[in-house]
């Protein structure tokens, strides 16, 4: 959703169905027990539903659309500076929330679910405290729009505003249920039969990663309810626009999933489907999907005006549905309620909700200087030992056994396994055989053999292949992360980590910053990267960490050699933020870049470099592949007489600014070298920051050396011509020599 203010009011709609204005009283759930017998001979129940509850649900109806009456009012008066209505879905998610047991279950809910969350226990003040963007707003301290819900007390997940996004983390967050439940994890809480409830409309069951959703909650039976609210439109677009047919009928062909479909305008139909479908789902029977028809009485949101593309006759048909009214007139004809009973709470919530409308116009707002807090908490990694290349590679004094990059993260993550049962390693290939044959055959453990042997030891539950796509990697990754186990994600190749972008870019690093740290994302994301591989070309050999070092709430690791690569993992796996560790390909088994094995409590904290080659002369900052190149660049131009000092940065988000400025405040030259393309690479932050900061200690302009603007070609010589070489390294350092 993108903001702005509402132009057009809505025009030549038919009078609005139940806007709530006016009434009194506690909109807060009532929890006691039913009355018994009602003067006026009443009963207790009504379709074997409390009668106490019935009300209360009634009330909390009326309550939501009052809300959206008063948020329309406070947009239109500039006070909010958005809005969205749950109206039309009241009913329904009113019905859900009497199955569903917050702060027990888990919910992944969609911006519609206004009357869902208030069923849940989220109050009305906290939702215009939102929409306010009021500092007390309990779910993102004005960080987010209104309709975002977020509650930890209620495991109401902070929620983005990517369509569809919600899905693959809900899968991860039912996974974990039973992972807990059978350990005593530190930090992890299950209670075996909690279920993990999502919901989106209609139009996001497009997106592709509802589907690749649907396929993992299948496969692996998950305690998931998955909703589809229906409303007939996605902003100005049909369903039958959007699909080739009902979402109830798509999934037909899913094995395990136990399919509804549902009037969600009938409140009472929604809650015995509602109490029996998560009755199966608790029982461990599989996931199940619920296809509710529902209404959207109000435009889309305070962007859209809807009478520019749905017809008077559609809305005035559609009022006739509406499930507010639908509910009164049942409760009234039932006499479980009376008409004046019924005016008298429509008046007691409006009344009510306008006192808190004028109440949240009074709260504090936020302080503008926080805005920095709760991008990432960096770990308190204890000092060893001083940054420098001798001391910085920790080897195990005891230890002669050098290994290479890859074989040092596989070991450490044998270790890191074994100390913390948290940790559970998956992706494409990373398991060795299926469990029926493993005995008798190798394993594949990785493309790479980085995590060969892992499942053997620990078993398929902690180390297993999942279906081959990267959002469904990641997303299961961030809703592992979210019940505070410490999932450790293997991307294959950095040339297929887009699928995940959003995963990454949306869910994984905003979750600290958009909760104001009540949900963080400790997910360590390994990812395969880089070329110099003699025949990799465009899709296995490319570079591109700028892309990621761009996003807040991300940190990025480069690691060049076995023991940083050793110490960087531990410490990746002490973060409580997502961590990118990109492990270059061609590193792997390179013999130069082998060390002694480090010792367990070896870490390489974050944000600090290495220096690797001491010199007065120039500086080098670099890191991955071309550390060694520049290494042997600066062994050549030692033959001229003049020193250079390398740096290897190691960690790129945060990076390790002192190192760089009291080299150069020695050196008074700076070149920076990277594999990835020139432009907008990661040097350029480097030269800028450089370019202010070290500016007078400056003699020479700060160059920089990368890949050509370019794809890496498969044919060598072309390969050589487009990556960085020493040859070329040296000739940009002898040219800033010379200035
Ligand atoms: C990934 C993504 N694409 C586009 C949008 C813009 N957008 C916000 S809501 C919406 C329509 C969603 O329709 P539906 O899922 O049916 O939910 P409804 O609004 O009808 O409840 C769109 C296109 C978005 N928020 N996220
Ligand atoms: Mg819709």
């Amino acid at each position: 959703m993108t903001k702005s203010t509402r132009t057009t009011p809505d025009v030549a709609l038919p009078a609005r169905v139940a806007p709530v204005v006016e009434l009194l009283g506690d909109a807060n759930k009532a929890k006691g027990p039913a009355d018994a017998r009602r003067p006026g001979g009443r009963s207790a129940a009504y379709r074997g539903i409390d009668r106490a509850e019935l009300v209360e649900d009634f009330r909390l109806a009326c309550t939501s659309r009052a809300l959206d009456d008063r948020a329309i009012t406070l947009q239109r008066q500039s006070r909010a500076y958005f809005e969205i209505a749950g109206a039309g879905h009241e009913a329904l998610g009113l019905a859900m929330a009497r199955s569903l047991r917050p702060g027990y279950d888990w919910f992944f809910p969609y911006y519609r679910d206004q009357a869902l969350v208030l069923g849940l226990g989220v109050t009305p003040r906290d939702i215009l405290l939102q929409a306010v963007g009021s500092s007390e707003d309990s779910s993102s301290g004005g960080r987010q729009m209104p309709a975002h819900w977020g509650n930890k007390a209620l495991n109401i997940v902070s929620q983005s505003s990517c369509t569809g996004s919600q899905c693959l983390p809900a899968v991860g967050c039912a996974e974990a249920s039973s992972y807990i439940a059978r350990r005593n994890l530190q930090g992890c809480a299950a209670h075996g039969d909690e279920l993990t409830f999502v919901s989106l409309g209609e139009g996001a069951t497009s997106e592709g990663e509802f589907w690749e959703s649907l396929n993992t909650m299948c496969r692996l039976r998950l305690p998931v309810v998955c909703l589809v609210e229906d409303n007939g439109w996605a902003i100005s677009v049909q369903a039958s626009d959007q699909a080739p047919a009902p979402i109830s009928e798509l999934v037909q062909g899913f094995r395990g999933l136990a399919i509804h479909k549902v009037d969600g305008t009938d409140y009472f139909a929604c809650r015995s489907l509602a109490a029996e479908a998560a009755a199966r789902v608790r029982a461990g029977e599989g996931p199940c999907l619920i296809h509710a028809m529902v209404t959207r009485p109000y435009s889309h949101s305070s962007q859209d005006t809807q009478s520019k593309y749905r017809t008077f006759n559609d809305l005035e048909e559609e009022a006739t549905r509406d499930p507010i009214v639908r509910l009164e007139r049942e409760l009234t004809e039932a006499g479980v309620l009376t008409g004046s009973e019924a005016a008298e709470i429509r008046k007691s919530v409006g009344d009510l909700v306008t006192a808190i409308g004028r109440d949240v116009l009074q709260a504090p707002r936020p302080d503008p200087t926080t805005v920095t807090h709760h991008v990432v908490a960096l770990p308190a990694i204890p000092e060893r030992a001083p940054t420098g290349r001798s001391s910085a590679h920790g080897p195990d004094e005891g230890s002669t056994q050098s290994v290479g990059m890859g074989e040092a993260i596989r070991r450490v993550l044998f270790e890191q396994m074994k100390a913390d049962e948290r940790i559970r390693v998956f992706g494409e290939d990373v398991a060795d055989a299926g469990e029926d044959i493993i005995a008798f055959v190798e394993g594949k453990g990785g493309v790479f053999g980085t995590t060969h042997g892992l499942q053997r030891e620990f078993g398929i539950a902690r180390c297993y292949n999942t279906p081959l796509a990267e959002a469904n990697i990641i997303g299961r990754g961030i809703g592992q992360a979210l019940r505070g186990l410490r999932p450790c994600a293997e991307i294959q190749f950095f040339d297929y980590i887009w699928p995940a972008m959003q995963q990454i870019q949306s869910e994984a690093a905003t979750t600290r910053w958009r909760s104001e740290g009540q949900f963080t994302v400790p997910l360590v994301i390994r990812v395969a990267i880089g070329g110099y591989l003699t025949g990799g070309a465009i899709w296995h050999s490319q570079s591109g960490e700028s892309i990621f070092t761009h996003i807040p709430g991300l940190i990025v690791v480069m690691p060049s050699r076995s023991s940083d690569a050793a110490g960087l993992l531990r410490t990746a796996f002490r973060c409580e933020d997502p961590v990118l560790f990109l492990e270059h390909k061609h590193l792997l088994r390179q013999k130069y870049a082998r060390d002694p094995l480090t010792p367990a409590d070896y870490m390489v904290p974050l944000g600090r470099a290495a220096r690797v080659r001491s010199g007065d002369d120039l500086t080098i900052v670099t890191w991955g592949a071309t550390v060694q190149k520049s290494l042997e660049a600066a062994a050549q131009i030692a033959a001229d007489g003049m020193s250079v000092e390398v740096i290897d940065l190691r960690s790129l988000i945060p990076w390790d600014k002192e190192a760089v400025a009291s080299s150069v405040a020695r050196t008074s030259r700076l070149l920076v070298v990277h594999e990835d393309v020139l432009t907008s690479g990661f040097g350029a932050e480097v030269a800028a920051w450089a370019g202010e900061a070290c500016f007078s200690d400056l003699d020479a302009p700060i160059s920089r050396v990368g890949a050509t603007d370019t794809f890496v070609a498969y044919e060598p010589t072309l390969e050589r011509a487009i990556l960085p070489q020493t040859s070329g390294i040296a000739a940009a350092a002898r040219a800033l020599l010379a200035y």
